[in-house]
């Protein structure tokens, strides 16, 4: 298949989500259509989101909504509308079972009143919402399964599922421009959403993440309460060796998406530890951790809890933190080695 990339000015050579997903369901003699309906329904969900983040600073939609999320953390006015705006645009369209939101405490039923469909899907509506008001880079991250309980209505069990079996998963960014990254599991494909269309176009092919990086991204204010093989591993990390490329470069927004997505594209490692207070430390298995594991697995790079594969963790609760150490395959396997006491 060709992944050719969009070149501005060349208006002819265009892939849309909606061609890539086309294109995909050609190989899949057996598909039905529900997910390429799917995804387009979220892609237009998104772009709604999108356009409020843009509008968030124009009109009084900012600020804390007055109430915490099932994780305890702030929820902004903002979350509040992603949520609802996904959840709205994806319960009538008959392919979901079941959805679960990180807002949410309890799973999302479909209403009765709409048909259902074989998937389930997980999301964080509005990743890094700690930034918000910075009018710093925030995102979306989603997490797709096929259905598993009996029955058309889907439970719990459809949504806690361990992450190899994603049938697919990925981010959008809201960024200087709005990027739709997400993999089927025939590699990464980024969409960059071209505002005067409306239309999300390839621009970012097949994406690779390099072997082995030279930038560390973690938020280094818990230091004293990291383990001390990580502790060890970023001291290693800033100490010169010019042969091996150090002292490596920090960098940390704060948001996952726009943390991963340079990972993706630079290399590196972006880690959120296990630490004193929180040994399983802030990110969720469900909604953060394996649909990032999953793009950047298909992108070559490697995803780890600290010694074994994110992917292959069998969850117990929709809502379970994990550690976190994902990006470039040499670093990563660096990190582990470190933590193991092996350097
Ligand atoms: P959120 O889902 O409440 O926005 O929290 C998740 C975010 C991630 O995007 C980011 O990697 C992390 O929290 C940052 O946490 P910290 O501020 O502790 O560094
Ligand atoms: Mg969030």
């Amino acid at each position: 298949m060709s992944n050719r990339q969009y070149i501005p000015g060349d208006e002819t050579r265009l892939m849309t989500i909606q061609r890539y997903i086309a294109q995909e369901e050609r190989l899949h003699p057996e598909a039905t259509g529900e997910f390429s309906t799917l995804l387009r329904n979220l892609a237009l969900a998104v772009k709604i989101v999108s356009r409020e983040v843009r509008r968030a600073g124009l009109v009084d939609i900012l600020g804390r909504a007055a109430t915490t999320n099932t994780s305890g953390d702030e929820v902004k006015k903002l979350d509040v509308f992603a949520n609802r705006m996904i959840i709205n645009a994806l319960e009538t369209g008959g392919q979901l079972c079941v959805m679960a939101s990180e807002e949410n405490e309890s799973v999302i039923p479909i209403p009765e009143e709409f048909p259902c469909g074989k998937y389930a899907m997980l999301f964080d509506p509005l990743d890094g919402s700690s930034n918000i008001e910075a009018n710093v880079t925030i995102g979306t991250v989603f997490s797709i399964f096929r259905r598993v309980s009996d029955g058309c209505r889907g439970t719990e069990q459809d949504v806690v599922q361990s992450g190899v079996k994603q049938v697919a998963a990925g981010y959008i960014m809201y960024g200087s421009s709005t990027i739709m990254v997400f993999t089927t599991g025939n590699g990464v494909q980024g969409f960059t959403l071209d505002p005067t269309i409306g239309s999300f176009l390839l621009s970012h092919g097949n994406m690779k993440i390099p072997a082995h990086g030279n930038i560390y991204s973690v938020n280094e204010g818990n230091r004293e309460m990291w383990d001390e093989g990580f502790r060890r591993y970023i001291a290693w990390l800033q100490q010169e060796d010019t042969e091996s490329g150090r002292p490596y470069k920090a960098r940390y927004v704060g948001s996952m998406v726009a943390d991963i997505h340079r990972t993706l594209l630079y290399g590196g490692i972006f880690a959120y530890p296990g630490d004193r207070n929180n040994p399983q430390g802030k990110l969720r298995l469900m909604y953060e951790a394996n649909p990032m594991a999953f793009l950047v697995e298909q992108a070559g790079g490697r995803a780890s809890d600290g010694s074994k594969r994110i992917l292959e963790i069998e969850p117990t609760d929709v809502h379970q933190r994990v550690p976190v150490f994902m990006g470039s395959a040499h670093d990563v396997t660096t990190a582990e080695e470190f933590m193991a006491g092996k350097r």
